[in-house]
């Protein structure tokens, strides 16, 4: 049954469009920032489709919801997961296409009569974005015990909202303690979200691991004065530093091997035309496949924004918002990518993401892969990301078989 296994490709299509109505943009993508009032209408959604499907539902401390199909047998799960919770100008693809092929798979068995040999499970990680609260990844943070879950509800949004109050508000601070259900194996079905698969037409991505990630958050503090009659040598401009901080950041991706920099959060305070900048609070996403250079990377910008600011004749904070080493995934379950994508006549080459997935915590419980289907354009976390259907139904069925040949195994 393993080799033969496909899910039912249009429904697959169709529960994504369902999801993707949820917090749907005129631009045709998804806004579904966690924990406000459309993340809350997705959970829902996927809460009353896994119930639907006679799975056992339990939400845990920090809202990662988890449908289980009972195995014959006790022992640990084989886990499906990703996340529906998006960025600000998000897509339809972008976590929700890996949730919506583990529920159709769940939903193929049920149709077959098919019960696992162990548990099989679905999560929805929660925050896995990191657009809203910092961490990103946050569900599976808390999941594999890096932080606790009484830690991450004291994170704070932009507007000064605390998640723990949010989590409750929208009715998903559960009883069940992260990381509750031990697994064997994690696997993850993603949009690649980057150009590689169409531009050299393979049709699936065995992932080998994810980059390294650095998030900085710089608080530049400079005097607010008359933008017209202040003289340039008098101004203690906060908007100057981040400015030079952000050129310095770009700089360095010339200079280091791998090294990838954005700048994607800017506040300017009090944000007036003529008024020189009071306070400046600013976002850097630090990447590189080599942790060593990434390090690299964060120390040389450190030490410039602390000169700079000096410079500028204004104060500088420095915050983590988050970290994550380069993260490898199972060999063993990279060659099963490959093979399965190969019997089921699809194209595959080995690749490493460029962008975190929930997958990068759960390496650190179990054996765990990814599979990658193309993004269109390369474009993600963009309202026009789009795959086609084709290709999600083929990442689908890769997924389904070797699921399904874990969960047996
Ligand atoms: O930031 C990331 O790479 C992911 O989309 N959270
Ligand atoms: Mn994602
Ligand atoms: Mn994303």
């Amino acid at each position: 049954m393993a080799s033969n296994l496909r899910i039912n490709g249009p429904r697959l299509v169709s529960t994504l469009m369902e999801l993707a109505a949820i917090g749907a943009t005129p631009e045709g993508g998804c806004r579904r920032l966690a924990l406000t009032e459309e993340d809350r209408l997705g959970r829902d959604w996927l809460v009353a489709r896994m119930r639907g499907l006679g799975l056992d539902v339990r939400v845990d401390a920090v809202g990662n919801i988890v449908g289980i199909l009972k195995g014959q047998q006790d022992g640990p799960a084989v886990i499906l997961g990703s996340h529906i919770d998006t960025v600000g100008t998000g897509g339809r693809y972008d976590g929700a296409l890996g949730v919506i092929a583990g529920l159709e798979l769940l939903a193929t068995l049920r149709d077959l009569g098919l019960q696992p040999k162990r548990d099989l499970a679905l999560i929805a990680f929660t925050n896995e974005e990191g657009a809203r609260f910092h961490p990103d990844m946050l569900g599976t943070v808390v999941w594999a015990g890096a932080m606790s879950a009484e830690e991450v509800y004291a994170e704070r949004d932009a507007e000064g909202f605390v998640l723990g109050e949010e989590l409750a508000k929208i009715g998903y601070r559960g009883a069940e303690k992260p990381g509750f259900l031990k697994a064997k194996a994690y696997l993850e079905l993603h949009i690649e979200q980057g150009p590689v698969l169409e531009r050299e037409g393979f049709g699936i991505g065995a992932v080998t691991g994810v980059q390294a990630i650095t998030w900085l958050e710089f608080t530049f503090t400079g005097q607010p004065n008359h933008g017209g009659t202040t003289p340039m040598a008098y101004r203690k401009d906060a908007g100057l530093a981040a400015a030079r901080v952000n050129l310095f950041a770009h700089e360095a991706t010339q200079r280091i091997e791998g090294q990838l920099a954005n700048m994607g959060v800017i506040r300017v305070e009090p944000g007036n035309v003529n008024v020189v900048p009071e306070t400046v609070i600013c976002a850097l996403d630090l990447r590189n496949p080599d942790d060593a250079l990434l390090a690299q990377a964060e120390a040389e910008i450190r030490a410039f924004a602390l000169e700079t600011a000096a410079q500028a004749g204004v104060g500088v904070a420095i915050r983590d918002l988050a970290r994550f080493p380069a993260q490898p995934f199972d060999e063993r379950l990279i060659a099963r990518v490959e093979k399965a994508a190969m019997a089921q006549g699809h194209t595959v080459r080995r690749i490493v993401s460029g962008a975190g997935h929930d997958a990068q915590m759960m390496a650190r419980l179990c054996p765990t892969a990814m599979i990658f289907v193309p993004s269109i354009g390369g474009l993600s976390h963009n309202p026009k990301e789009f795959s086609t259907e084709a290709d999600i139904i083929a990442g689908a069925n890769v997924l389904a078989e070797i699921a399904w040949e874990e969960v047996n195994a």
